[in-house]
């Protein structure tokens, strides 16, 4: 028997003590699939044209070398990054990532062909693939308006891009037999304090109603909405806020977007969701960390995400929740950056799985608090690392810190050469 397996057998007997099934628990989270984010490869600046990322309230900082300048480039790093990954995942990807073979192809133009490049990929990785339209960085989007756009030219623009997407992203799931959640986020907001709140928000409302018109089968197409609080450029004023789009996707029966870092620094949205688990479906979660504010820092597994994997597992929302990562960092390596956050996404999960959760409840059931959080504290000291290198030994890919020894390689001989 190896190190490794026997390490895992006494952390095994450490949890089943607790009376927790370890073999039960990796079982659990080989079902779980991350959809990773395409523009952490290439700091959102997308093949559209040589600009990168402008308007839009959102920012990448940083100029490490090496990133993404083709669809081939960001299709190789990101099969280095799961080859990183334990598990079989998704890909998500903005309209700004397509194929337009040379030619400008405007956001109110974009057809599934633009996207069978990816589709091919996807399907030979055995991948899912998650679609966005990209409603920013764009100059019909320079005054920080698009689907709530008072210029009537300028919102019709937009709602028809909202429509290819749709477009696309039933191509998408139809061929790659899996559901592909187009999550609708748009910038659009104030940077000072605005006299009319509720015209807007209208136009919102009519915009996303007509983009959502055509009804598409939900084997192939999940619509979500993603609220925010602020952005740059609209510290006032978003229109697409916390409530309204939680009253549009309860309205309208679409799936519910909350990114983390989306709400005031010291809400959570792990505490969000049993609340909404009672009149939402299906969440998508955008997985991100705000350092002070919404900064997309590389999600790491501080005590937010491990709270966000405990309330999905303890009340059984990982199958009515599809788990996307969102951040942005242009400091470090960007395949790293994917391979840290995604791995530390599915370190919160397991950790969560390998809780003997029937117990504390019934403390907290008891009025015994003391041993609940005797508990919780010991919890956190268990032999978990034994598990998570038997589950990446297992699944043939990196254990421990070995994964960055890849990546270095990689970064010496593919990245450094770009
Ligand atoms: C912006 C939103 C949005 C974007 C991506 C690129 O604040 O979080 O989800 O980050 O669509
Ligand atoms: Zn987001």
């Amino acid at each position: 028997m190896g190190k490794m397996e026997k390490l895992y057998n006494l952390a095994r007997e450490r949890y089943a003590a607790l009376g927790v099934d370890v073999d039960n628990a990796l079982a659990r989270l080989a079902g779980v699939k991350v959809s990773l984010h395409c523009w952490q490869g290439d700091d959102v600046c997308g093949f559209e044209s040589a600009s990168g990322l402008t308007d839009g309230g959102i920012l990448t900082t940083g100029n490490y070398p090496g990133k993404a300048r083709t669809p081939d480039e960001l299709r190789q790093d990101a099969e280095k990054a799961f080859s990183l990954i334990p598990g079989k995942h998704r890909f998500n990807l903005h309209a700004i990532y397509l194929e337009n073979g040379g030619k400008k192809v405007d956001r109110n133009e974009i057809a599934p062909s633009h996207f069978q490049g990816w589709i091919d990929w996807a399907k030979e990785n055995g991948l899912g693939l998650d679609f966005n339209p990209t409603y920013f960085s764009h100059p019909k989007a320079s005054d920080g308006f698009t689907l709530a756009s008072s210029n009537e030219r300028i919102r019709k623009f937009w709602v028809q891009h909202g429509i290819c997407c749709r477009q696309v992203a039933e191509a998408m799931g139809k061929q790659l037999g899996t559901p592909c959640v187009v999550n609708h986020w748009m910038p659009d907001g104030y940077k000072d304090i605005p006299v009319d709140r509720l015209a807007p928000r209208r136009r919102m409302q009519k915009s996303l109603d007509e983009v959502l018109s055509k009804k598409i089968n939900k084997r192939y197409v999940l619509d979500a909405v993603e609220c925010k609080l602020f952005g740059i450029g609209s510290e006032s004023y978003v229109v697409g806020s916390h409530e309204f789009f939680m009253g549009y996707a309860l309205k309208n029966n679409l799936v519910l977007c909350l990114d983390a870092g989306h709400f005031h620094p010291t809400e959570s949205i792990a505490d969000k969701l049993t609340g909404m688990s009672l009149f939402v479906d299906e969440f998508l979660l955008h997985v991100s960390r705000g350092v002070r504010w919404d900064s997309d820092h590389v999600v790491i597994w501080n005590d937010e995400l491990k709270a966000i994997g405990e309330e999905l597992v303890r009340n059984d929302l990982l199958k009515r929740t599809h788990i996307g990562l969102d951040y942005f960092d242009a400091t470090i390596n960007r395949v790293a950056a994917w391979t840290i956050g995604t791995r530390a996404m599915l370190k919160s999960l397991l950790m969560a799985m390998l809780e003997p959760t029937a117990d504390l409840r019934r403390l907290e059931k008891d009025g015994d608090y003391t041993s609940r959080l005797a508990l919780l504290e010991e919890l956190r000291s268990m032999p978990f690392a034994a598990v998570w290198d038997y589950y990446c030994e297992a699944n043939g890919v990196p254990v421990g810190e070995k994964w960055l020894t890849e990546v270095k390689k990689y970064e010496a001989n593919v990245l450094a050469t770009r």
